[in-house]
């Protein structure tokens, strides 16, 4: 038990425990519990099932067994509401739910004070869009899902800062919610909870610490990317590829702003300067669509079909909501009627890796920042055709891992928290460098196939 700590890692399709083990300058990971994340819709909303989740985290953390400490994290911007009992208001609505639709149009931009790109389900359109509801009106608290999850565990409140720094409602600059805003927009200031930042105590589940880690699963993940040095961007890939660089100043210049880029609050007080790529979602839905299909054979297959043929915008916010994506594909790319499944998979990655490419070179032309290697973590460094077709993409090297960034991220901020691991962001890197799986990929020669097809696709 001494250097085990459990890291409770929710995605959009599934959650897990995971226990790492901190020994002789190795981390050894164990999946004790996965289960799965599945939205519900009702009434014609589409919520997240927040109390299957919390049955599965104290599911895993039983499984787990005895442990130094326990941290969660989750995808970004959604949130809970509890009444001034403490109860939880209804289910926690997803931000692929449609609500949101021409909500941030009603909005003067506030990238001046948050630093966001605008994306239609930032928590703040989301509580735009709730703040007509009775529920809205009897809400006396709003917590992020990991800090609800943590409020469960512990019976302690607050808000995680990386994930507050998703909500559109926190200062940039200051680093604390911003009350002019939350005025200006009409919201109730006190609703948010203080701001606690990782490595910090939330509290005690069952006697055992809970540590407030990089609650947003992006933070944390970025915390485990095996950089060596400062000129590294990064893919954090999966649902979504986040696309980025690690700065340690926000940029709020009026390009950045044209071309969406956030400034998320990192680990450590760095910033998260990066773009929201559609990622391997559409691939994800088409799968679902197509009744979970052998991937590996339907990645090999893609990987023999023509390069670069049929690409798409990825950017493009048709592909947000769920279902019905090959059909979506199918139009947006042209593909002619007798286009099969592979054909669709090449087009959906090709189409990725061009978007990467995109905000790989735009991270570093807004911030004057240079990359000189792409790590991609997250579950997409296992499809090697997408590791591939990104480095020919980008021109630059790949490193491909780990593919449990987010879990390890959020260990090693406990485990800084306990003292079993000290030091930087750069001593916590080295750590994942030396103990970690890493694939490197170079880039085939010239760009110039890829210059063409992101001229095609309109970018
Ligand atoms: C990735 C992620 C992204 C966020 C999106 C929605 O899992 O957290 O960073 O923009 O989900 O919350």
């Amino acid at each position: 038990m001494s250097d085990a700590f459990a890291a409770v890692d929710l995605g959009a399709s599934s959650g897990r425990v995971v226990v790492g083990r901190f020994q002789n300058g190795r981390l050894d990971l164990q999946v004790v519990h996965r289960f799965p994340n599945e939205p519900v819709r009702v009434g014609g909303t589409l919520h997240w099932d927040i109390l299957a989740l919390f049955r599965g985290v104290v599911e895993g953390l039983r499984k787990a067994g005895p442990v130094r400490s326990i941290g969660i994290d989750s995808w970004a911007v959604d949130y809970g509401l509890l009444d001034s009992s403490g109860a939880l208001l209804g289910n926690p609505v997803h931000y692929r739910d449609s609500r949101t639709d021409g909500i941030a149009d009603r909005v003067r931009d506030l990238y001046d004070v948050c630093g966001l790109q605008r994306l239609p389900f930032n928590t703040v359109y989301q509580l735009l869009a709730a703040e007509p509801t009775p529920q809205y009106a009897a809400a006396h608290r709003l917590l992020m899902i990991p800090d609800l999850l943590a409020y469960w565990l512990t019976g302690e409140i607050g808000a995680e800062y990386t994930n507050a720094s998703t909500t559109g409602l926190l200062d940039v600059r200051t680093r604390e919610w911003s009350s002019s805003l939350i005025v200006e927009l009409g919201l109730r200031g006190r609703l948010l909870p203080p701001v606690r930042h990782p490595g910090s105590l939330i509290g005690h589940y069952e006697g055992t610490p809970v540590i407030a880690v990089g609650s947003h699963d992006t933070a944390s993940a970025v915390v485990a990317v095996p950089a060596e040095g400062d000129d590294f961007a990064y893919i954090s890939c999966g649902t979504w590829s986040l696309v980025g660089l690690e700065l340690d100043q926000p940029v709020l210049s009026a390009e950045s702003r044209a071309a969406n880029f956030t400034n998320e609050g990192g680990v450590d007080g760095t910033i998260r300067y990066l773009r929201n790529v559609m990622g391997l979602w559409p691939l994800q839905e088409c799968l679902r669509e197509w009744g979970s299909p052998d991937l590996p054979e339907l990645l090999r297959a893609a990987a023999a079909e023509p390069a670069l043929a049929h690409v798409v915008d990825l950017d493009d916010p048709l592909f947000l909501p769920p279902g019905d994506m090959a059909a979506r594909l199918r139009k947006a790319a042209n593909l002619p009627a007798d286009a099969g499944r592979a054909t669709i998979v090449r087009c959906v990655l090709d189409s990725l890796a061009l978007a990467h490419r995109r905000a790989v070179r735009q991270a570093q032309e807004l911030s004057g920042r240079t990359a000189t290697v792409v790590h991609l973590v997250g579950g997409g460094a296992l499809n090697e055709l997408l590791c591939r077709l990104t480095a020919d993409a980008c021109g630059l090297p790949v490193l491909a891992g780990p593919v449990e960034a987010t879990a390890i991220g959020n260990l090693l901020v406990q485990a800084r928290a306990a003292g079993v691991v000290t030091g930087g962001l750069d001593a916590m890197r080295a750590l994942v460098r030396e103990t970690q799986a890493i694939v490197r990929y170079e880039p085939a020669g010239s760009t110039g196939a890829w210059d063409d097809a992101a001229a095609r696709a309109g970018r």
